[in-house]
């Protein structure tokens, strides 16, 4: 047990010892660590005692919610049993094996594989070194570009963070790797000038036609993409995208894959976002809502077509210790029964989820509000400039950090995506809690408006 100290204590010694990511340190040490001590359902409680609502399932993940007994039991017993062994040198343990068997089930299509790690980066990096193997198996080495999205999120390690389409990651450490390339999203709020949201979606779709044309399609080996752009900002495709998408990679031989990293595990009202939108992917990254969070534990979803050509003739050079980790798969297990029974995933299609979006599209009509977007549990409120217009913030996200740091006062987690407001709760938020958070984000967008002079 780690030990009990005050929250002086701890914030000092996270300050002197404790490296976070994507963090600014010197501005940390300011301030101090927030220490979260315990949580329940959708709550949480710091080292002070205050109660805080978490309006973002920890980091996009706590779909069944905290303090899940089902998942501490599953655990629990499975490190009893046998705590680790390995999937390599043909073996496997019941727990990998039985988890396979669920995934293979609830995933879309022939996606009846998986490929095992401890992140989602992980998986993006198992999916980079596959498709590329894949096609040299093809007889076509030279296959090898990945097209990923401005505003991508697929990771923090090399080739991950080379897909993602945010530029101040790339400054940092000579990324990207080679043979990426990144494409315009489909995000009409901020990129659609004056096109009508349904013809953008196509727009922004043949752009990748239009970069598969300029690198030749003999070049490009897969396009990834999340169903809806999560720590992008919640980048909701209007209808008319992965249609278009979809017959692109099609047409040119270019594998489709669909990160549901956030997207998976009931978030948008399905299992999967493939589902919501219709995609068909040939390899499909998961994580975060596959164990709730409670183990880190993420897969790679591969198509009949990918594992008969690469797994059943011959030996993939790939892995992690943890491939497959039998607590990890055990606790998977765990909480995907626990969707099932609750039915989490129906909840959100048809109870919470719409009464989610209502909720939020009440803050539409505000001053400051640009944009609501909406789909299932996951959504966003856009602050603009202009909101006729669709004029953005300049600098962007000092407004967003404005309207967060009102949320954090109010003891409710939201977090800024430069200055658009995203939520993602656990998918067992009740009414009562949606009512509060979406009233607290409307004071603290008032309090934003204050702050502004406007
Ligand atoms: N794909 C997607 C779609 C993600 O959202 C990853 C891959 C990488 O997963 P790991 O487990 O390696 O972190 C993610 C992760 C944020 C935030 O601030 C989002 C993520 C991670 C950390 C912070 O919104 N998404």
């Amino acid at each position: 047990m780690t030990q009990q100290r005050t929250t002086e204590e701890y914030q000092q010694i996270d300050a002197a010892h404790h490296w976070h990511p994507f963090t600014d340190g010197g501005a940390l040490k300011e301030k101090g660590a927030r220490i979260i001590v315990r949580a329940e359902g959708s709550t949480l409680w710091d080292s002070d005692g205050n109660e805080i609502l978490d309006g973002m399932a920890g980091l996009w993940c706590v779909n069944v919610g905290y303090g899940r007994q089902e998942l501490v039991d599953a655990g629990a017993m499975q490190l009893g049993l046998l705590p680790y062994y390995n999937t390599f040198f043909q073996t496997a343990t019941a727990p990998s094996v039985d988890l396979s068997q669920i995934l293979a089930d609830l995933a879309p299509g022939d996606l009846n594989h998986v490929f095992y790690a401890n992140s989602g980066s992980e998986a993006n990096d198992t999916m980079v070194r596959l498709v590329r193997y894949y096609w040299e198996l093809e007889g076509q080495p030279e296959k090898n570009v990945i097209i990923s999205r401005i505003y991508g999120y697929h990771g923090s390690t090399m080739a991950s963070a080379s897909l993602c389409g945010m530029s101040g990651m790339h400054e940092q450490g000579g990324l990207p790797i080679p043979n990426i390339a990144h494409i315009v999203p489909p995000y009409w709020f901020a990129f659609g000038k004056d096109t009508q949201p349904d013809n953008f979606g196509e727009l922004a779709a043949k752009a990748l036609e239009a970069k598969i044309l300029e690198l030749g399609a003999d070049r490009v080996a897969a396009f990834v993409a999340e169903p809806i752009q999560g720590a992008g900002g919640v980048i909701i495709p209007p209808e008319t995208y992965w249609p278009e998408i979809q017959r692109i990679c099609k047409r040119y031989d270019v594998l489709l894959v669909a990160d549901e990293v956030i997207c998976g595990f009931g978030r948008t009202g399905n299992w999967f976002g493939s589902e919501t939108f219709g995609i068909t992917p040939d390899l499909m990254p998961i994580a975060k809502g596959l164990s709730s969070g409670y183990v880190p534990i993420s897969g790679l979803m591969v198509s009949d077509r990918i594992a008969e050509r690469v797994y059943h003739k011959g030996e993939f050079a790939h892995g992690f210790t943890y491939s497959g980790h039998p607590v990890c798969c055990a606790v998977a297990i765990a909480n995907i029964e626990v969707i099932k029974r609750d039915g989490l995933v129906e909840r959100v299609r048809d109870d919470i989820g719409p009464y989610f979006e209502a909720k939020l599209r009440t803050l539409a009509d505000h001053p400051l509000v640009g944009e609501v977007r909406c789909k299932g549990l996951i959504g966003a409120v856009e602050l603009a400039k202009n909101k006729e217009t669709r004029e953005l913030f300049s600098p962007e996200g000092d407004v967003g950090a404005m309207c967060r740091n009102h949320c954090f006062d109010q003891n409710i987690i939201i977090r800024a995506v430069r200055d658009s407001m995203v939520l993602s709760p656990p998918l067992i938020i009740t009414h009562a809690e949606v009512d509060q958070l979406i009233d607290k984000l409307r004071v603290a967008i008032d309090r934003t408006t204050h702050d502004l002079g406007r």
